[in-house]
């Protein structure tokens, strides 16, 4: 007879991790153009980002000044549509408007 036991393996998943990290956000980014009218790019950031006036003309003149702003951030997906969404108003009424995504540090 012999003295040799087997451990049971585990059924299912084996654990590996403990702590679950939360998905990154992803920044909005409005970059400056020299052809979007202003008030354009104003009514863009009302409508998609769901901005007051006072918060949609900081932004903008933000990007304005200084090249680049970051509208807000969101779960990549969101980011993104809303980045797209963005830029094909521009890109229908004929202006360069551009938003980008970026992950966040
Ligand atoms: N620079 C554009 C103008 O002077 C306005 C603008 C601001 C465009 C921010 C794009 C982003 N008409």
């Amino acid at each position: 007879m012999s003295d040799i036991t087997v451990k049971p393996r585990p059924k299912g998943r084996t654990k590996t991790r403990l702590k679950t990290e939360r998905p990154r956000l992803h920044k909005v980014l409005l970059l400056n153009d020299d052809f979007t009218p202003r008030e354009f790019v104003v009514m863009v950031l009302r409508a998609v980002f769901r901005m007051g006036d006072t918060q949609a003309e900081r932004v903008m003149l933000t990007a304005h000044q200084k090249g680049v702003c970051v509208v807000a951030v969101f779960p990549r997906d969101v980011a993104e549509t809303k980045a797209t969404e963005a830029t094909d108003l521009g890109k229908r009424a004929g202006f360069p408007l551009m938003f980008t995504t970026e992950p966040e540090e």
